[in-house]
């Protein structure tokens, strides 16, 4: 039976947006995934170079052994009690940090990027697939911003974009979770969030799964431009994602 996370992390996860839970995969299968992780972004081409992150999206249709981390019903349970509702997957994608990629993930929040319509919840596992200190571009999150709605998309390479929008959140204490190889943190998609430049030799290796509510229904009007997120076939304002390519979970 897949372990879950305790009351504890539940209160934690409500009340800043966001939780550490160490050790929520084993060394050797963080190794695995690394060493996966790696090959499938040398195999990855045609995609323009970013300073901020070397990404691969939706890995989970390309690669055998990382589609075991996207759909592993253990993290998809522990999503699912932090949530409070029934889930279903929306994308994953691998985010590198090149050694010393000198650019730093700048505060954003998840859920203005997505074109969801009425969606209760919606969060995301962030899964170190190696040891991530803050030198080499660990989470930093804002508690409590979670309950920040109605912004429009901020840009991750703006470092004043999102406090533009929300002063308030200048003032507010920041929470920097350098985590193991194996630890995962989740964060709810309004949680503000930012990740250090990888100031070290090694790659970080980062695997977010990205949950949503299981009833939310696709929203056009959303879209962000350009943007290549995953995208079901129709299209059409308060369609549902289907379950082959958003596969509920657990
Ligand atoms: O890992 C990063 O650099 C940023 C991750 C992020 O923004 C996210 O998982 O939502």
């Amino acid at each position: 039976m897949p372990r879950s996370v305790t009351e504890e992390q539940k209160a934690a996860y409500r009340r800043d947006g966001f939780v550490h839970i160490p050790g929520i995969i084993g060394k050797d299968d963080a190794a695995r995934y690394a060493k996966a992780a790696l090959a499938a972004r040398d195999r990855q081409k045609d995609v323009p170079p970013d300073p901020t992150f070397t990404r691969v999206m939706q890995v989970w249709q390309q690669d055998e052994i990382l589609r075991e981390l996207t759909l592993d019903p253990v993290l998809a349970t522990a999503a699912t009690a932090l949530a409070g509702v029934p889930l279903r997957l929306y994308h994953d994608h691998l985010l590198i940090k090149e050694p010393h990629n000198d650019a730093p993930t700048e505060f954003h929040q998840d859920l203005p990027f997505w074109p969801h319509l009425d969606s209760r919840h919606s969060l995301s596992a962030w899964v170190a697939l190696v040891d991530v200190p803050a030198r080499r571009g660990c989470m930093t999150f804002i508690p409590g911003s979670h309950r920040t709605e109605g912004l429009h998309r901020q840009d991750v390479r703006d470092a004043d974009n999102l406090m533009r929008m929300a002063p308030e959140l200048v003032w507010k204490p920041r929470v920097t979770v350098p985590v193991r190889a194996g630890d995962c943190t989740f964060h709810h998609s309004l949680t503000a969030h930012s990740a250090s430049p990888n100031l070290t030799d090694d790659p970080r290796i980062a695997h977010v799964v990205v949950y949503m509510d299981a009833e939310t229904r696709y929203d056009p009007r959303k879209r962000p431009g350009g943007e290549p997120l995953a995208e079901p076939a129709d299209t059409t304002t308060g369609r549902p994602f289907p379950d082959d390519d958003f596969p509920p979970l657990p």
